[in-house]
């Protein structure tokens, strides 16, 4: 009887054979709430779980005795207790490294389509209102040469500053739990203390994970220390942003505009007020999602769970001991 594994993601043919190969796999296409008592019952058996975009709580766990490996398709890992799952004896594997370059990108987009303001022109042709020559009522604002305050200088923060310093000569100031002499050799980077970092950045990227220390960092306070000209984008977590306050300061012009691909509620609901923004550019949490890099994270984190099960190590430990 082939040891179980249970996958709670649809992931292509390729990565469910790799995983076919020596489990039975009992696959989920996503949890809800009319699936999540099936999804515990098969549990009960598991040694092994897969997937993304649910909470892994403890209910979930108590109805896992046997788990030994929990492989999730994503860099996050705010889903889990890290340190729970370690007192389990479960280990944690996550997808570093294969989406950095997409994500990174995915932040790009965000501060050029708010800063040129790309959605809200597309809309202004798509609409039929180019009817002549466009005036300043049209204009945006430039990108480079400004100053960029990156927020989390871990894989992601340097790839954004790589672009932002090579790419867009920008300046780069950053915040981050310790300094990068990586980041600061090769992009010019400065270590800024928050505040600082806010007062003097045109435009400020998040990218640091969601921590018990990160969840609501920036608040009503820390969006009042930003210039009124500054445009503020979160490829990482909603819940690092104080979403009313944001909100607040948007619609008041105290803010210029935000780039947002992450929301304290995901979907995000299609009455938002958020939404009715003009100043706002709010994506789906597209970040990683390219055919190519989701392929990729999906064959990673079927290969460190693979590993973990047969007791390989593997560089991907998320809660290692
Ligand atoms: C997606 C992400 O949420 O990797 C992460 O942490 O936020 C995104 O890549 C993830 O891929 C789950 O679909």
């Amino acid at each position: 009887m082939q040891a179980k594994i249970v996958l709670y993601k649809k992931v292509a043919d390729d990565v469910l054979a790799m995983l076919q190969q020596d489990y039975q796999v009992v696959q989920f296409d996503g949890v809800d709430a009319g699936s999540r008592a099936a999804f515990m019952a098969e549990l009960q058996d598991a040694v092994g779980l897969i997937g993304a975009s649910l909470k892994i709580d403890a209910e979930i766990l108590d109805h896992a005795p046997r788990l030994k490996a929990i492989s999730t398709i994503s860099v996050g890992v705010d889903q889990f207790d890290p340190a729970d799952l370690r007192r389990r004896g479960i280990v944690l594997l996550n997808t570093p490294d294969v989406l950095t370059e997409t994500t990174a990108d995915t932040g790009f987009a965000l501060i050029l389509a708010a800063a040129r303001r790309v959605v809200e022109m597309a809309g202004y042709v798509k609409q039929g209102r180019w009817t002549h020559s466009i005036g300043e009522d049209c204009f945006g604002t430039d990108v480079q040469g400004k100053t960029l305050g990156i927020i989390g200088m871990g894989r992601i923060g340097g790839a954004i500053a790589r672009r932002a310093s090579l790419g867009f000569s920008m300046r780069v100031l950053y915040n981050n739990r310790s300094p990068d002499p990586a980041a600061e050799a090769a992009y010019a980077a400065r270590f800024c203390p928050l505040g600082q970092l806010l007062q003097n950045a045109d435009f400020i990227c998040i990218t640091a994970p969601l921590t018990p220390q990160t969840r609501g960092m920036i608040g009503k306070a820390e969006l009042a220390q930003m210039r009124s000209s500054a445009i503020l984008v979160n490829i990482s977590r909603g819940s690092i942003v104080d979403e009313a306050a944001l909100t607040e300061a948007l619609a008041s012009g105290r803010l210029r505009a935000a780039g947002l691909d992450v929301f304290e509620r995901e979907p995000l609901p299609a009455d938002s007020r958020l939404l009715s923004l003009p100043n706002v550019v709010a994506l789906p949490h597209i970040g990683s999602a390219t055919h190519e890099t989701r392929k990729r994270m999906a064959l990673c984190a079927a290969q460190n769970l693979l590993d973990a099960l047969s007791g390989k190590s593997t560089p991907n430990v998320a809660n290692p001991a």
